[in-house]
């Protein structure tokens, strides 16, 4: 078995138990305390799943380095890094929305993110069931169906996934950007969880996908799935994904959306 094949194997078993015990603890009730600004929350659930994550993982490889939302990181000595978001999604996953999921990507080469190559990435949706899954050069795959971008976007223009930052000083610059998308877009959706943005890009779900101060937590696995989907990703002007923005579309979509994006400077 490849190294790939046995890391996505590992991340498959550990996402799927993760959001198992994450939809238990929702149905149990949710402790919400705040991080950063008022709107940062975060729940117990959050840092038993991460803690869950993590020992899952050192026991299956304990020289693999951890770099997760709740939590220190923990260099690699394997040359293997772990990205995970327990649950992304946060605020839906505490309001009962039914759009949350667990994210964890296995990536290479630097523990840096604007360095590292992911190899492997799931996004497990517990509510839907849907375990979008994506090995590098292996494509993206959900269940037995192979994922591919939609790349046929009309007049009407795409249909375009984005976020807000918990920050409210960062709403007045989010909204002129939102303005500045809407005329290549036939409408927006916000469904609340970068990694499941990322999935509904590579799925052919959205045309589209962007937001600025996402963390690589949110994004390191979909961003997998949309390379492997046969997408594009991109970041501030020229640059890989990242905090400065997140951009993935279809190569047919991806320059309207970059070039309204880039116009912000
Ligand atoms: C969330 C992202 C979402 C973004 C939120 C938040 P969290 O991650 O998935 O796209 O708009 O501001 O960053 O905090 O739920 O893990």
């Amino acid at each position: 078995m490849t190294l790939a094949a046995d890391l996505l194997d590992i991340a498959t078993r550990i996402a799927r138990e993760a959001g198992d015990l994450a939809a238990r603890r929702r149905r149990e009730g949710v402790e919400i305390a705040t991080k950063s600004v008022a709107a940062d929350i975060v729940t117990a659930a959050d840092r038993e799943v991460e803690a869950f994550i993590r020992a899952e993982l050192e026991r299956e490889r304990p020289e693999d380095g951890f770099f997760g939302e709740e939590s220190d990181a923990h260099e690699s000595s394997s040359g293997v890094t772990w990205v995970v978001d327990p649950i992304d999604g946060t605020v839906n996953y505490a309001y009962g929305i039914p759009a949350w999921a667990v994210s964890i990507a296995a990536v290479e080469g630097s523990a840096d993110p604007a360095e590292w190559t992911a190899i492997v990435g799931v996004v497990y949706n517990p509510v839907s069931g849907e375990m979008f899954r994506a090995t590098r050069d292996g494509g993206a795959w959900l269940g037995e169906e192979r994922l591919a971008v939609n790349d046929q976007v009309g007049p009407a223009g795409g249909l375009v996934a984005t976020g807000f930052g918990y920050d409210p000083a960062t709403h007045a610059p989010t909204l002129e950007r939102l303005a500045r998308v809407m005329p290549v877009a036939r409408d927006i959706r916000r469904i609340g969880a970068a990694s499941l943005d990322l999935a509904s890009v590579a799925a052919g779900r959205v045309d589209a996908y962007y937001e600025k101060g996402t963390n690589p937590w949110d994004h390191a696995a979909g961003v997998l799935l949309v390379e492997e989907a046969g997408g594009m990703v991109g970041g501030s002007p020229g640059g890989r994904p990242g905090k400065g923005m997140v951009i993935a579309a279809g190569p047919g979509f991806y320059g309207r959306i970059a070039d309204a994006l880039e116009t912000e400077e």
